[in-house]
């Protein structure tokens, strides 16, 4: 496949998450976080699973580190727990968690691998969930100091930092709807779970410019089509996409909330908007992290509650998760930020993947010609965007290894690399060869 309007230097990645590969959750002086504490209740993750070994990352990093190397990978986004650093997310810095981060940091560096850390991926310190978690604004300072004290130490050798994680999903799912942790139910009580994590980039960017670093964030962002072109459908589509995409994008691009009145609130987001905070959440990025997996269809509701209902996507191929595979929504998508945010910045794909149901066969591999024909369908969708004008950057697949799905446990596959849950051994899948050749040869034509 030529991609031919990708850059020469365009970054080839892979990206993960501290609690959905790490494992070793009490070790070396690590604080619990929502996610320990969640997994541990019953009936909140498929089968019980839970992160407490997850990929035994922490303790096999080195060999995951070489798997990078044999992809041949020149970016790796990996998020850092923030309560390995602090453990209970503020005060005393524990050595240990940051030597971790710090060995990881170097052993990328040794590759050719750029580390691109993520402050923030959905495990907060339950120290800090304890005092209300992100509807505590407090919350956002306790973030910066964070960033403070990882930036000091890493900063010398991490040019490239991503704060916030799917700010979106970590409110909906965590605060509004309680599928993931904290697990708490408070349907639109919770939108001030998208100020204050938005409020904690704002001052963790001022923190890492202080020193010089470039910031991005990583939002999960889909386009939104109404199922019919009815006044009604439209309205429910628009609705969605100001929770989903706007609530999130607008602050940063345009410095003010869109019109929330589809959710019962005003500007100020239930009382949470201060002076001054916006200034601080729409200093400019260095570049927006995109995550993609599939558009969405929006209908009007059959009953009351929300002001939208989820339609089917049909006549496509799904995901072993369900997902529809629609990769044109990559460059629809791209192409539809480009216009509506006229300073959009240079923009990085921060995931995109899919679960496909891997087996290792008896000869040893993992035929995933489906996780094949999606990221090559993805791959030319952000090519015709670049031609389209929108700058594209890199491209980092979710994920390196089958991990911690969430909510899902160990049974939803998205890895490059299939491991076995039971024992560890990781066996890379054809996937992981066709990325690899996939780099080697854009890499090849780049140098000619
Ligand atoms: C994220 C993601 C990852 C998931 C992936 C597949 O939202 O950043 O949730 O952590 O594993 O998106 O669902």
């Amino acid at each position: 496949m030529t991609l031919n309007h990708l850059p020469a230097d365009f970054v080839w990645g892979a990206s993960t998450a501290a609690y959905q590969i790490e494992g070793a959750t009490k070790e070396d002086g690590r604080g619990p976080s929502v996610w320990d504490t969640f997994t541990a209740r019953p009936g909140t993750v498929r089968d019980g699973h839970t992160g407490d070994v997850a990929c035994d990352h922490y303790h096999r990093y080195e060999e995951d580190l070489g798997l990078m190397a044999e992809a041949g990978l020149t970016g790796y986004r990996f998020s850092i727990a923030w309560s390995r650093v602090l453990p209970t997310g503020r005060g005393e810095v524990n050595p240990k968690g940051l030597d971790f981060y710090d060995r990881l940091v170097d052993g990328l560096l040794e590759r050719g691998v750029e580390p691109f850390p993520t402050l923030f991926h959905w495990d907060l310190p339950q120290g800090l969930e304890d005092d209300g978690g992100w509807l505590n604004r407090d919350t956002a300072y306790r973030f910066a100091e964070y960033t403070a004290v990882v930036a000091a130490r890493l900063g010398d050798r991490v040019r490239n930092w991503i704060t916030l994680n799917e700010p979106f999903i970590h409110m909906a799912w965590g605060y509004g709807l309680g599928t993931h942790a904290p697990g708490r139910a408070l349907l639109f009580d919770c939108l001030p779970v998208a100020h204050h994590q938005l409020l904690g980039h704002g001052l963790a960017l001022r923190e890492l410019r202080s020193l010089g670093l470039r910031v991005m964030m990583a939002n999960n962002c889909t386009p939104v089509r109404p199922a019919s072109p009815s006044a009604a459908d439209r309205a429910a589509a628009e609705a969605y996409d100001i929770l989903h995409n706007r609530l999130f994008a607008d602050p940063i691009f345009t410095g003010a909330y869109p019109d929330l009145s589809a959710y019962g609130a005003d500007a100020t987001l239930g009382g949470s908007v201060r002076d001054g905070d916006l200034d601080l959440i729409s200093a400019p990025l260095d570049a927006l992290g995109v995550n993609y997996y599939n558009p969405t269809r929006i209908q009007a509701p059959a009953a009351g509650g929300l002001p939208f209902e989820e339609a089917p996507i049909e006549g496509v191929r799904h995901t072993a998760f369900g997902w529809p595979v629609v990769p044109d929504g990559l460059r629809e998508l791209l192409v539809l930020l480009k216009e509506r945010y006229p300073a959009l910045p240079p923009v990085h794909i921060t995931e995109n993947g899919c679960s496909v149901d891997d087996v290792v066969t008896a000869d040893g591999t993992v035929p995933d010609t489906d996780r094949i024909d999606y990221l090559d369908g993805h791959l030319r969708a952000v090519d015709a965007a670049v031609a389209q004008g929108v700058d594209v950057r890199g491209y980092f697949t979710w994920t390196l290894m089958d991990n911690f799905e969430w909510a899902e446990g160990f049974h939803q596959r998205f890895g490059l690399v299939h491991v076995d849950h039971e024992t560890q051994v990781r066996t890379p899948k054809a996937s992981f060869a066709w990325y690899r050749d996939l780099i080697r040869e854009h890499r090849a034509n780049a140098e000619r």
